[in-house]
């Protein structure tokens, strides 16, 4: 049957649906908004409680809809983050697309945008789509992983020298204005709260002071370089929020309000040691809010369920009323949320996956530092695969696979000083093979109880090992390290680790990486 076909009877039956209980949303075909920030941990919003990042936008979203408290990442890394949220498998279901900087497989994969496109929507983006990686072809073709790109308009003067250089509001008119009476899907890939901040606009373009910044974690120093960062970390959510704001105003003015179904989240954890790129509560625990006037139903709800981002694809395909491998997709692995939309009785789920392959050119021999984690009952169990791999990355080339910031100067600077290692070897020394943390006591995840509760240990991994194996994930075969194998997009990143130590390379000061984060002493441990 043809699918443009298929796609437009779904309507019919889901009015019947509709008629019978008043409730299912299901085949509905909503406008989708989704934006996606880009580094952005749980609780930085106001809506959260968190006084010192101001979004009345991600507010009101949250008032008018749902608020999750529960939102997480499986893979707190851009590329593979993203990867999973658009065709909602898990990173390590997707081969080379469950890495970070990599081709994603030619012809592999089709996301919902790309499928969604081809039966019955309309799909463009603007800012950050799925990336940094190749996009690789399909039919010989150039891929729009999240559609077609809206990307004319630029910010004339932005208020730091550092903010992306996306109108994110005035791209999106032109997508609005390419109306072609279709439901659309659109990507808001917003570039912030990613690094790098212009130090101190925090400051200086807000009124804000250094003591208003609470919740310091152990693991980093208390001190002005670390607040004035954080700072500038929430005035970048701040900027950004204010272009959401305009695109919902730009909704409700047109008429399209009551019939879009915005969902909005980020991809990964704040860009801090500790954070981003692991998988503790702050590397993978997002912020998430969706609103939908004509759908969601009791809206200003509070929803404490474990939400993944690998569950957003499987939700709009059920809005749009179709399933995965009908329209060209791999299957699904996430859990479709209509029923929290529609606030019926949740069955849902009751713990969360997450874990990690390889992420930036951190390590020798293109490396990874493989995890898998398990969250459930607010217990945070973490296997770490290699523990005699550095975390954070290697130190003689700078401990890659942790952004470089004010706040990692500063734990870098404390160690080599002799004044502190305490917040180096939380951030950046080996971790044991196990880890087991607390959430409600230990939201920081300082406190690891895996010798004191082996048997919680035992039967969380028992329930991994057993979805992972459900989910054909590799390393759970011994076919792990095939993740360390697949080439980076770009020769650059290839070997980094090995050709820079035989001198071929002279890196140099860039976006994320520092060359005085290099350490050029060996260091004793
Ligand atoms: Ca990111």
């Amino acid at each position: 049957m043809d699918k443009k076909i298929l796609i437009g009877m779904i309507p019919l039956i889901a009015a019947g649906c509709a008629g019978k209980g008043g409730e299912s949303l299901i085949g509905t075909r909503p406008n989708i908004l989704l934006i996606v920030s880009d580094d952005q941990s749980y609780p930085y919003a106001g809506a959260y409680g968190c006084d010192w990042v101001r979004t009345p936008g991600f507010d009101f979203v949250a008032e008018n809809g749902i608020l999750f408290n529960n939102c997480y990442t499986p893979n707190a890394k851009s590329a593979p983050s993203r990867a999973g949220l658009l065709t909602g498998r898990y990173s390590w279901q997707l081969e080379e697309a469950g890495n970070h900087i990599t081709p994603w497989p030619n012809d592999r994969y089709l996301t919902l945008f790309e499928a969604l496109g081809e039966n019955g929507y309309r799909a463009g983006f603007t800012g950050k789509g799925w990336a940094p990686g190749d996009p690789g072809k399909r039919n010989g073709k150039k891929r729009q992983l999240t559609g077609k790109p809206y990307q004319k308009r630029e910010v004339a003067s932005p208020p730091t020298t550092e903010l992306g250089k996306w109108d994110y509001a005035a791209n999106f008119a032109d997508f609005l204005s390419d109306d072609n009476g279709e439901p659309w899907i659109f990507w808001m890939g917003i570039r912030e709260p990613h690094r790098k901040y212009q130090y101190g606009t925090g400051l200086s373009l807000t009124g804000k002071s250094l003591s208003d910044v609470t919740d310091i974690p152990p693991y980093w120093p208390d001190n002005e370089e670390v607040r004035t960062d954080l700072l500038d970390f929430a005035y970048e959510i701040e900027y950004y929020d204010a272009y959401i704001v305009k695109a919902i105003d730009m909704l409700r003015e047109k008429g399209q309000l009551n019939n879009t179904l915005i969902i909005w989240t980020s991809d990964n954890g704040m860009p801090f040691p500790r954070r981003k790129e692991n998988s503790y509560e702050h590397s993978t625990h997002l912020p998430m809010a969706m609103m939908w006037p004509g759908g969601i139903r009791k809206p200003g709800r509070v929803c404490d369920d474990y939400v993944s981002l690998v569950d957003i694809t499987p939700t709009i395909l059920k809005l749009a009323g179709v399933g995965a491998e009908e329209i060209g997709m791999d299957p699904v692995y996430g859990t479709e949320l209509t029923d929290i939309l529609a606030n019926k009785p949740v069955n849902s789920r009751d713990y969360l996956i997450l874990g990690r392959e390889r992420h930036d050119d951190a390590r020798p021999d293109n490396q990874g530092y493989p995890i898998r984690a398990l969250l459930q009952d607010g217990y945070l169990y973490i296997h770490n695969f290699k523990p005699w791999l550095w975390p954070a990355g290697n130190p003689e080339t700078g401990y890659r696979d942790c952004d470089s910031s004010p706040t990692k100067t500063s734990i870098l600077n404390l160690r080599r000083e002799g004044a502190d290692t305490t917040y180096w070897h939380c951030c950046m020394g080996f971790r044991p093979e196990y880890e087991l943390y607390y959430l409600p006591d230990d939201p920081m995840c300082v406190n690891n109880l895996s010798d004191s509760d082996k048997a919680r240990i035992e039967a969380m991994n028992a329930l991994l090992v057993s979805k992972l194996k459900e989910q054909g994930d590799p390393r759970m075969e011994g076919k792990g390290d095939i993740f360390d194998s697949y080439p980076f997009y770009q020769p650059k990143f290839q070997d980094f680790y090995e050709r820079y130590l035989r001198g071929e390379v002279e890196p140099s000061d860039n976006k994320t990486f520092l060359m005085s984060d290099y350490e050029s002493e060996a260091i004793a441990y």
